[in-house]
């Protein structure tokens, strides 16, 4: 079994103490980290310096609405939970994105998202149509584990995971590992997801892989993230 490999610079983005900000970076040296496992590829690096992330957040802090009412619970297990995290679809308007038993529309797409969307396309490549916006207000709201694999993304596009405010754990976890089932015992792999970075979960990560945001009691500031995903119009049913 392969062991989890991050490409990086001892101290680089993603733990604890001082990170170098991508302005920082010496040349010659990746800007990118790449994080590998067995079917886990995913590449990770800071997109914005800190004073264009602290100019984002407020911003996004200012503009983006949240859903309210029914839109803010999802039915699973034969249930319906109100979500711990605000939560909001934005994006082309033909697109519908189905998610835990609910289907969401986007709402126009705004200046501010298209300045991040534009920066992830021209560091990476790849076009966007769509985005799912979570805000935590602080380390009591969280996200479970899941998958992203439904059906209106583009077969093997990547997911494009642009975060802004308190940095926070991300965890990812094979299928085989999880639960009492458990066939294998792949370790999970624990991020640490920076104010202003991207991480580009490219396929087949979202085939073998589950992630989740855990809570984390300790931390009290808010934190903004934005998934930009490549959806297909699907016909209504
Ligand atoms: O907040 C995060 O980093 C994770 C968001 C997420 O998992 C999702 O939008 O599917």
């Amino acid at each position: 079994m392969d062991r989890f490999v991050v490409k990086r610079r001892p101290g680089d983005a993603g733990g604890s103490g001082k990170r170098p900000r991508p302005e920082e970076h010496p040349p010659g040296q990746p800007r990118w980290q790449e994080i590998r496992a067995e079917g886990l590829s995913c590449d990770y690096r800071l997109l914005f310096g800190k004073a264009e992330a602290d100019e984002i957040l407020q911003q996004l802090e200012e503009q983006v609405e949240y859903f309210e009412g029914e839109m803010t619970k999802v039915h699973v297990f034969g249930k319906w939970h109100h979500i711990p995290r605000k939560q909001v679809t934005y994006g082309d308007p033909e697109l519908t994105y189905t998610y835990s038993g609910v289907t969401f529309s986007p709402k126009p797409w705004i200046p501010v998202l298209n300045r991040i969307r534009e920066r992830v396309t021209s560091d990476t490549g790849h076009t966007f149509n769509f985005v799912v916006i979570n805000r935590y207000k602080d380390g009591e709201d969280h996200i479970g584990e899941h998958r992203d694999d439904e059906r209106e993304l583009v077969p093997r596009s990547p997911i494009a995971s642009v975060s802004f405010g308190a940095c926070r754990d991300f965890v990812f976890r094979h299928c085989a590992s999880r639960g009492k089932n458990a066939t294998c015992r792949i370790k999970p792999i624990k991020l640490q997801l920076a104010h202003g970075s991207l991480l580009m979960m490219k396929y087949p990560t979202n085939v073998y892989w589950y992630h989740s945001l855990p809570p984390r009691k300790r931390v009290l500031a808010p934190r903004v993230n934005l998934t930009f995903r490549k959806l297909m119009a699907i016909a209504k049913k």
